[in-house]
């Protein structure tokens, strides 16, 4: 068993096909490498895009079906929103025998507490993706969308995407990481120090001083996931630490 006893943490999979090769190498990952961990954590970014649970692609279905056998194989699975498959609902996490998470959502595994989140909510300095973000998370955006056609829907998805790649052409590298300072601001609101999140593509381990108030200085760790454009990406967490993995995607 590969992944015995461990629990592993993954994000930004951005799953678009059933035939690319990341499809094929996460199906893989969800087959092999992630069975007889203790709980499998996907923070965000599962898919490229979501327009709903009654969107029934052959990609939706055999994703769900591969994330219930692990679950039915003994591995508790938790999925939390990204800035992409933000719509996903109870029917789809269901099917994949999945329990979905809210943002953020603090978590004791092995001994440490640490906060969970998909990582766009710190991205502050990207002023008009917070816009957008506050707008399409409100319960009135999401009904009136879910009330369009599919193909209505995935059209409007096709045109948010074109232009956030357009966009991210243009932004600073800065702009598009995380506010150093909102994340020192959230540790400290939910009085923790470890984080983990994904959504900026950007993976490391990061350790940060915050200030307690009880001797002054506090180590904190905030642990980036990787994506999974060119090579698979894991954070395996056991009663011996963490540690970020990457590993090829299969060959055809
Ligand atoms: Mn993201």
């Amino acid at each position: 068993m590969p992944s015995a006893g461990k629990t592993l943490f993954t994000s930004d999979i951005h799953l678009d096909s059933e035939n690319s090769v990341i499809t094929r190498s996460f199906l893989d990952f969800l087959a092999n490498r992630a069975r007889g961990a203790e709980a499998l954590y996907v923070l965000g970014d599962l898919f490229e895009a979501w327009v709903g649970d009654d969107d029934g692609s052959a990609l939706n279905a055999l994703v769900a079906q591969t994330f219930a056998a692990l679950a039915d194989s003994g591995t508790t699975l938790y999925f939390m929103h990204g800035n992409r498959d933000f719509l996903i609902g109870r029917d789809y996490a269901e099917r994949c025998h999945a329990t979905l998470l809210e943002e953020p959502t603090l978590i004791d595994c092995h001994g440490q507490r640490m906060a969970l989140i998909h990582g766009d909510s710190l991205c502050t300095r990207d002023v008009d993706y917070m816009k957008f973000r506050k707008m399409v998370r409100t319960e009135r955006w999401q009904r009136e969308f879910l009330e369009r056609s599919l193909v209505e829907r995935h059209m409007i998805a096709q045109q948010a995407r074109m232009q956030s790649k357009e966009q991210g052409k243009v932004k600073a590298y800065e702009i598009m990481d995380v506010t150093p300072q909102e994340v020192v601001n959230l540790l400290q609101t939910l009085q923790v120090n470890c984080l983990i999140h994904g959504h900026t593509h950007r993976p490391s381990i990061h350790t940060l001083r915050l200030q307690s108030p009880i001797n002054g200085r506090l180590d904190a760790q905030r642990i980036v996931l990787g994506s999974w454009d060119t090579q698979g990406w894991v954070l395996e967490l056991g009663a011996d630490g963490f540690e970020l993995k990457h590993f090829p995607h299969l060959s055809d």
